[in-house]
């Protein structure tokens, strides 16, 4: 998977029609195909676009269009590559991609061109995975935050973090050995300059699950007794007939998930079957579906019928959410609101599924349950894969079992085994030497051509 001897090509555009279609080409025999496969009067030139023939193998002419040259290392992948802008025709693309193979190129592998990119030092192993999420964003909050990873700065703020945890463990060395001649740190800028440390490391996290949000969402089941509106919840907040909807309990059978954007944050949702005791073999197995939903939310969003005292099975569910994350719902307030008389003002929302006052409070209470409510947002280069989480969790670990230490007046030498602990886990959060299977599950992620 890491040879580069062979020259690869594919298309880099979503299949079907479209204005233009990109071929990509990039190895060590991209210059030689370009030259037997593209005909125009100016020979290619560094990051310059040349209008000319597309011509197959045998020299027949399958199409006019751009070709754009790079030399290694300018382009995306660092080595010689062939871009060519044909008509947006998928017969016309495969063809091109036909030749460029029959002329001596292969098919390239789903994310083949930024691996390379990777290999060549283009980018960083985070930027690699931003180029991911970045094609893989559902909103504009995931959009940008990919973006703040592409520039590769997270590997530069870890290394600096590095470099400075180094300095100390020097400085406490230096005293160590030669106790008469070097003076040992000030025990005060010694903690402090560890607490620093630790402290960036901290936002680095913080961020990090920030962008975990915006990227995975907040995954949010809509729950409760049979009849209470929750399909009807579900179509009225994603503004489509999605769920069936009827007067009969037991409806929905199947687990049912649609995504919209809060504040731009993207919120699953997941319409549930109506837990109830005595229920037939397949709605049993439908309110098997619901707690697995259940189990896998971040946000419980429990719905009663609110127009009438509330049935035992209504109290059920709310006894069973008493510990989670959750946003009450108390539905068909314009059939009355016997159910929801009497309960403390601001707990739950009182309103319903046909009412815009409704599903607004019911998409803020989300956004606060689910997030804190404000929009999340990210400029900052952050922590995304799980070896990268770990590795700034035991780093933290580290540090703070040296602040203790140092907070206890014990002797600052005591705390270098700990700084160099955290010193060599900062140095898996940063690896520009990934091994295969890290590479592996980054670049399975990609579309070919990308
Ligand atoms: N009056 C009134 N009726 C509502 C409201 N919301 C939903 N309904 C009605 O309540 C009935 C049940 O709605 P559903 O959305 O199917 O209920 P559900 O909770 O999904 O039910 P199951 O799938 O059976 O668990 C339907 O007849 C809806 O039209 C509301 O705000 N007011
Ligand atoms: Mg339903």
């Amino acid at each position: 998977m890491n040879d580069r001897s062979d020259t690869i090509a594919a298309i880099a555009t979503p299949p079907g029609k479209g204005a233009i279609a990109i071929v990509r080409v990039s190895g060590p025999q991209a210059r030689a195909l370009a030259s037997r496969l593209f005909r125009s009067r100016r020979p290619l030139r560094n990051r310059y676009a040349a209008y000319g023939t597309i011509v197959d193998e045998c020299g027949v002419a399958i199409d006019r269009g751009l070709a754009l040259w790079y030399d290694a290392p300018h382009g995306y992948t660092g080595e010689d590559a062939l871009e060519l802008q044909v008509h947006g025709s998928p017969v016309v693309a495969r063809e091109v991609v036909r030749a460029l193979i029959a002329a001596g190129a292969r098919a390239a592998w789903p994310g083949e061109f930024t691996r390379r990119a990777f290999l060549n030092g283009k980018l960083d192993l985070t930027a690699a995975a931003a180029v991911a999420d970045l094609i893989d964003a559902e909103s504009r909050s995931a959009a940008r935050a990919a973006l703040a990873n592409l520039g590769g700065g997270l590997a530069r703020q870890v290394r600096a973090l590095r470099a400075r945890l180094a300095a100390i463990v020097e400085e406490l060395a230096a005293a160590a050995d030669f106790p008469d001649e070097v003076p040992g740190p000030d025990p005060v800028a010694l903690r402090h300059g560890v607490e620093t440390i630790a402290s960036e490391l901290k936002r680095l996290q913080r961020d990090g699950e920030t962008g975990r949000l915006v990227r995975e969402g907040v995954r949010v089941a809509i729950v409760g007794p049979p009849n209470a509106g929750k399909s009807s919840l579900l179509n009225a907040l994603l503004g489509e007939e999605r769920a069936l909807v009827s007067e009969v309990p037991g409806t929905t059978r199947d687990t049912i998930e649609e995504s919209i954007v809060v504040r731009g944050a993207v919120v699953r949702l997941v319409d549930t079957a109506g837990i109830r005791a005595h229920a037939d073999r397949l709605e049993a197995a439908g309110i098997e579906r619901t707690r697995r939903a259940l189990a896998g939310a971040r946000v419980v969003l429990v719905v009663v019928d609110g127009s009438q005292p509330l049935s035992m099975q209504a109290r059920a569910v709310l006894r069973e959410t008493e510990d989670r994350e959750r946003v009450l719902f108390y539905n068909k307030a314009d059939l009355g609101d016997a159910g929801a008389r009497g309960l403390p003002a601001g707990e739950v929302i009182v309103g319903s599924t046909r009412d815009g006052a409704t599903l607004q409070a019911l998409t803020d209470a989300i956004a606060r349950v689910g997030w804190g409510g404000e929009t999340p947002d990210l400029e900052r280069p952050h922590l995304v894969s799980a070896r990268e989480f770990e590795a700034i969790g035991a780093a933290l670990d580290a540090l703070s079992r040296a602040a203790t230490t140092l907070s206890a007046g014990d002797p600052a030498d005591l705390i270098v085994g700990d700084l160099q602990r955290a010193f060599a886990e900062l140095g898996h959060a940063s690896a520009d030497a990934a091994n295969e299977e890290i590479l592996d599950g980054i670049f399975a992620r990609f579309c070919i051509g990308k």
